[in-house]
């Protein structure tokens, strides 16, 4: 099948692989707000037990900060002494006025599950995670400077020059937050230190890293991306991708386990269906509860092939509002709004 190869050809082009599965990061749904132990010790002991075992599907649900995609406009990782940071609150407020690190973790009240995607990254891809991100609530931030009327959007700076936006209104949602402390650790440096934006269900472009100034404006804002046309809105549709097993593998004949991720942003996910005969029937899937309303799900599905030979795989997810993924195309770019199209794996089931 020709299709086979273009498929995995278009998949490396993109420098994308399948998301790691082996080792650490054994979390168990809802473990995590037990009572007693922090959330710093809770995160520790997970990512410490090994693989989540899904009734035979094993992965990480937990992406280690060490195997967390990297996404940044250029080589730059700022170098950012803690002791003299501040962030500036600015723009279009009664009370200019700047914090630094003691004060940001001084008002911690979030610790949250958050998938991250790249809005790059191709059907199939690898710029996909989640992590527990600790951090403040924005709103708080920017109430402290008294706001003016006439906000449009509230802009975040970096220190790597790179600029971003999001509209003020979503900016006062409970949801989103400054992080400083990822799966249970400081922010390593690529991934923002000391202090980052995380937007939930917002494209990983939003999540502004090494953050240093928050400007409010009474016009949109087009951060670095948009103004090359990337979409504003940035929201993440309904994704869901095969894990196991790769595309391109053979399988023994007998039951197998088919497992792998699934994410529906605010409403969250509500099935995952897989089909074994290019999407002409749909079977549901085991979904495994969420870890928080902003992570993805795990899935997996015991699958019986009928006989040994080639096999398609493809897999799609619904929303709790009753929306059925995009179907889009397998080979759909990501410019300008995220790659959409079911994700499908080509496999051959033998013993050869
Ligand atoms: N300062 C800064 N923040 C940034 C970027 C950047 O280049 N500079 N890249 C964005 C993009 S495109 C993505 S997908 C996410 C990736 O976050 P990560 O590298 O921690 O996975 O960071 C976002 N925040
Ligand atoms: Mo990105």
């Amino acid at each position: 099948m020709k299709k086979k190869f273009t498929r995995r050809e278009v998949i490396k082009a993109a420098g994308a692989g399948v998301i790691g599965l082996q080792a650490s990061g054994s979390i168990s749904s809802g473990l995590i707000r037990h009572a007693g132990a922090s959330a710093e010790e809770e995160t520790h002991k997970l990512l410490m037990k090994g693989t989540v075992n899904f009734k035979g599907f094993t992965a990480k649900e937990i992406t280690p900060n060490d195997e967390f995609y990297v996404t940044s406009y250029s080589e730059k990782v700022p170098r950012i002494d803690e002791n003299k940071f501040r962030l500036a609150v600015a723009g279009l407020v009664e009370k200019p006025y700047d914090l630094g690190m003691n004060d940001l973790r001084a008002m911690k009240d979030k610790t949250e599950f958050v998938t991250l995607e790249c809005i790059g990254n191709p059907v199939g891809g690898d710029s996909i995670g989640t992590a527990l991100w600790e951090g403040v609530t924005l709103k708080r931030i920017i109430e402290k400077a008294v706001p003016k009327k006439g906000v449009v959007k509230t802009v975040f700076y970096a220190e790597d020059g790179y600029t971003d936006s999001i509209p003020y209104a979503h900016s006062l949602s409970d949801d989103v937050f400054l992080a400083f402390k990822m799966n249970g650790e400081f922010l390593p440096p690529q991934h923002g230190f000391p202090l980052r934006v995380i937007v939930p269900g917002i494209y990983g472009m939003k999540n502004v890293k090494w953050i240093s100034k928050i400007e409010l404006v009474n016009h949109d804002y087009k951060g670095y991306w948009e103004k090359k046309g990337w979409s504003d809105e940035a929201v993440i549709p309904i994704k869901s991708q095969i894990l196991m097993p790769m595309d391109g593998k053979t399988i023994p004949p007998g039951p197998y386990v088919v497992g792998g991720i699934a994410y529906a942003g605010r409403h969250g996910i509500a099935r995952v269906q897989v089909s074994f005969d290019e999407g002409r029937t749909w079977s549901d899937a085991e979904i495994k509860e969420p870890l928080s309303t902003w992570a993805w799900v795990l899935w997996r599905f015991e699958w019986s092939p009928p006989k040994e030979g080639a096999y398609t795989v493809t897999v799609r997810g619904v929303d709790k509002a009753g929306k059925v993924q995009e179907k889009g195309s397998f080979f759909s770019t990501s410019y300008p709004d995220g790659a959409k199209g079911y994700h499908s794996v080509d496999v051959n089931v033998g013993t050869g």
